[in-house]
């Protein structure tokens, strides 16, 4: 993708379908230009030459002059814009049919379809914002629940890109007084590499390992968390899976093998966006229909990135229990156990399986303990990143970037006793790997590929 920005885009910014207002964009060097062209102001006011950043009533007009739809342009004097260009927003009538038109007049008076992501891109290459912000607006655009909203807002706003200003500051500082060793040896200049430099280094190696922390987190927030519920049949997974939905959607009954489908639903718990799937219960059955459920189950239990075990805590543990105890104690993710029917239990639960991090006592018929399950199950998923100062983290490419710059200031710690150029040499690499995060240093190629996951529009 090009970067030129000599030339003027245009695209309709808002999304498919009706709408109080659809906005058709104008960004470049021509914008105020077309706009004015075809735009006939009610006011007499002229689009052109009025100073200020201007809201301006009127219509657009074709080339025969017949207006085509009651605007306002709104115009944006560069840099005070989004693109940081000269920006004109047309709020037209929102349907398909006006904004297609406003949006053909101003492609018809010179300006060029723009390309998915391009405004933001344009945003970017003109020094506006940097790429982790960059990244961050899609995230907001998509966010699921508040607390996404927030982290993702939080990035957006540059929490991030300080960060990592504030680590290359200690980087470059420490890399020119490792390069004025090398070039001058044998000066009597005090020690340059000395304590402080490697004291320093370690900090900055700390704060790394810290934003390491939030990439599941963050990469949670942005995708959802998908948490599978399972036990064997009839403890009340499906009762569970309603309750936590607070909304009747898997069928409930005494019949043990009555789910056979997965069935996946949206919610958010804790601030996490989360796909809870519920599953049929896991055991041995003759019934190839419920086999075939019970696989779907282990394909959930595979993907998941937290799992929820249920037992009947008014029963003591089963044969069936005590296998899924073995079979999850070996789980790579988070495993909450939810002993359910606690109001069958009393004050005497029985089933408790053990060696799970977490454990909650809940009743999918009253919602006893339903909060704390919620908040353990935010636990496991968040862990230290929930409620943190660290921004997050929420791309894989970013955490790739950012675990390859702490292996160069492992390498760079471990550097004490060997040639100042060894130590130059992996400062160096790890200014680069952290530039790519902000994008000084990020190839085209991945730019095009991030950019090109916006909307067209955007
Ligand atoms: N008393 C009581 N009954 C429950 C509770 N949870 C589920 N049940 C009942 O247990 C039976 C099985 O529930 P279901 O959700 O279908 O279990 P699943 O097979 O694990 O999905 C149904 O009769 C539910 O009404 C609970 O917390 N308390
Ligand atoms: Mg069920």
């Amino acid at each position: 993708m090009s970067s030129g920005t000599n030339d003027t885009i245009a695209a309709i910014s808002t999304p498919p379908g009706e709408g109080g207002v659809g906005i058709v964009r104008l960004s470049g060097p021509d914008a105020f230009r077309i706009a004015a062209e075809v735009f006939v102001s009610s006011s007499g006011a002229d689009l052109l030459s009025a100073k200020r950043q201007r809201v301006f009533h009127g219509h657009v007009v074709d080339e025969a002059g017949q207006p085509i739809d009651e605007v306002l342009a709104h115009r944006m004097r560069a840099p005070h814009s989004y693109t940081a260009e000269d920006v004109v927003e047309i709020n037209a009538h929102g349907g398909a049919a006006p904004l297609r038109a406003v949006l053909d007049a101003v492609l018809r008076r010179g300006a060029r379809l723009a390309r998915p992501g391009e405004f933001t891109r344009r945003a970017f290459e003109n020094g506006r914002i940097d790429l982790a912000q960059a990244e961050a607006v899609i995230d907001l655009v998509r966010a699921r629940t508040d607390a996404a909203l927030r982290a993702a807002n939080a990035v957006a706003g540059g929490a991030l890109s300080r960060e990592m200003h504030a680590l290359r500051e200690t980087l470059a500082g420490a890399l020119a007084r490792v390069e004025a060793a090398v070039d001058f040896p044998e000066d009597d200049l005090p020690e340059l590499v000395d304590d402080a430099l490697f004291a320093g280094l370690g900090t900055a190696r700390a704060q790394m390992g810290r934003l390491l922390d939030t990439a599941r987190a963050g990469r949670l927030y942005r995708e959802g968390a998908a948490v599978a519920i399972v036990g064997r049949p009839n403890v009340g997974k499906s009762s569970l899976f309603n309750a936590l939905l607070r909304d009747t959607r898997a069928i409930v009954s005494p019949l043990p093998g009555t789910t056979r489908d997965r069935i996946e639903e949206d919610a958010s718990i804790g601030g996490v966006p989360l796909r809870l799937v519920d599953t049929a219960g896991l055991r041995d059955t003759a019934d190839v229909i419920e086999q075939a459920g019970v696989d779907l189950a282990r394909a959930a239990l595979r993907e998941a990135d937290a799992v929820l075990f249920v037992v009947d805590a008014s029963l003591p543990m089963t044969g069936e229990d005590l296998q899924l105890v073995e079979e999850l104690g070996g789980a790579t993710v988070p495993v909450i156990v939810a002993r359910n029917k606690s109001d069958l239990a009393g004050s005497h639960p029985c089933a408790e399986p053990e060696g799970f991090a977490e454990t909650c006592l809940v009743s999918a018929v009253t919602s006893a303990g339903l909060d704390m399950l919620e908040a353990a199950l935010g636990r496991a998923l968040l862990g230290a990143a929930i409620g943190g100062e660290t921004p997050m983290i929420s791309r894989m490419h970013q955490a790739d970037s950012l675990r390859r710059a702490a292996h160069c200031v492992d390498r760079a710690l471990g550097c004490r006793d060997v040639s100042p150029e060894l130590l130059a040499f992996e400062l160096r690499e790890a200014l680069a790997a952290l530039g790519e995060i902000t994008g000084e240093t990020t190839p085209e190629d991945l730019l095009d590929i991030i950019f090109g996951q916006f909307c067209i529009g955007k």
